[in-house]
């Protein structure tokens, strides 16, 4: 077991919450930012949570934001994190073309605080950037940590940059800075205006009666999707290594959109051409046509192999929705979500 000391930003997320159950299980103690909020968001970890007037307690939550650079260093200063995971971002590419500048300064600019405040507190903790495979855009299949970059939302372009920083922090000052390329890797704690959740949670609903029809955008746009909690098993693969480096993370396999609702309808036992509706709100200004990743290095390297694709995560999140309570309807009517 650990006896390590973790910081993940994030923690609420997705990602955050299998990386927290991860690296819990391994014996680190863990230290999440949250942002306030006038309701709770700690639904992915409450079955985490432990009372933090126990002294032993493995998992503690600090308040903060990434727009706030002072308190980032006060945290980093009081924690004494061994390893941070810098997953908190605007993670929404739709969103981000309705929000551009707050994309900027939490997705971009975040990483830049978070990084400064490693500098000038001189601690010799080790630094993860959730980089994208959305930086690579239009760039050709398959991409690979050699493949150039070329941002097709302002979430990318945020993405580049704190690619960049990154590296920079690690030629300049020689902080242990790695950025993890992650592909597309979804699960049934998947935020619900994401494509693939936003389907499995519609198969569920229509196979229980409770809704009809589903509205989306493009069905053509091709991804390389992958299963999260592997995922953030190659983000802690990526800190253990001696030398930093940047590892692209995926399946190595694409399907489109259209693909992946008839894996989902299929296994709920429906024909999804009886339920779908074209939305334009839900097309981007500028598209990302085909992600496949190459991550041989990974494979290489940190022994990394992702073995859940498409069709099995398709029926994972089919089924984890199936088994939960009945919810409210869910499809949203604002702008891209
Ligand atoms: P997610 O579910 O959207 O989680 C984002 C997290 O960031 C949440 O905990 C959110 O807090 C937090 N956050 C947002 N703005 C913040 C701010 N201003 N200050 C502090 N915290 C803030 O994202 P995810 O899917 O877990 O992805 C994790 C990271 O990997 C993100 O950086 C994402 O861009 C990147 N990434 C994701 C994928 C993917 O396929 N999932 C692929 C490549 C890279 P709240 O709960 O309060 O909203
Ligand atoms: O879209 C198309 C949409 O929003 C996938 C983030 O985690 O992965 C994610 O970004 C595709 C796009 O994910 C709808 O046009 C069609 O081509 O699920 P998505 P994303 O944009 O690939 C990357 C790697 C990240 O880094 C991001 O943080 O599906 N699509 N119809 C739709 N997408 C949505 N959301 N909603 C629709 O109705």
């Amino acid at each position: 077991m650990s006896d390590k000391t973790a910081l993940i930003t994030g923690i609420t997320g997705q990602d955050g919450s299998y990386l927290a159950e991860l690296l819990l299980s391994k014996g680190y103690l863990v230290h999440g930012l949250i942002r306030r909020s006038s309701t709770f968001t700690t639904q992915r970890i409450d079955h985490l949570y432990e009372d933090p007037h126990e002294s032993d307690a493995r998992l503690r939550l600090h308040y903060g934001d990434l727009a706030d650079g002072s308190r980032i260093a006060a945290l980093l200063e009081s924690i004494q994190p061994d390893e941070v995971y810098h997953l908190a971002a605007q993670s929404h590419v739709r969103v981000s073309f309705d929000e551009p500048e707050f994309t900027g300064t939490t997705t971009g600019l975040g990483t830049t605080r978070l990084l400064e405040a490693i500098r000038m507190t001189g601690l010799p903790c080790r630094f993860y950037q959730a980089s994208s495979s959305e930086m690579f855009g239009t760039t050709a299949p398959p991409q690979s940590e050699s493949s150039i970059f070329h941002p097709r939302s302002p979430y990318a372009a945020a993405k580049v940059y704190a690619y960049w920083i990154t590296r920079n922090y690690r030629e300049a000052y020689g902080v242990h800075a790695v950025n993890g390329i992650l592909f597309n890797h979804e699960s049934p704690r998947r935020g619900e205006t994401f494509v693939t959740r936003k389907i499995a949670h519609a198969a569920a609903r229509i196979a229980r009666g409770e809704q009809d029809a589903l509205h989306l955008g493009n069905l053509e746009a091709r991804r390389d999707w992958g299963y999260a909690p592997e995922y953030v098993d190659a983000m802690w693969r990526m800190l253990q290594q001696d030398e930093p480096g940047d590892y692209v993370v995926a399946t190595g396999t694409s399907y489109s959109v259209r693909d992946f609702l008839g894996f989902c309808f299929e296994h709920a036992g429906l024909d999804w051409e009886k339920h779908i509706r074209f939305d334009e709100r839900y097309l981007r200004p500028s598209e990302v046509p085909d992600l496949v990743g190459d991550a041989s290095k990974a494979e290489r390297e940190l022994g990394w192999k992702a073995t859940v694709h498409a069709p099995e995560l398709a029926r994972i999140m089919v089924d984890a929705e199936l088994a939960a309570v009945p919810a409210p309807a869910r499809e949203r009517s604002l702008t891209g979500a």
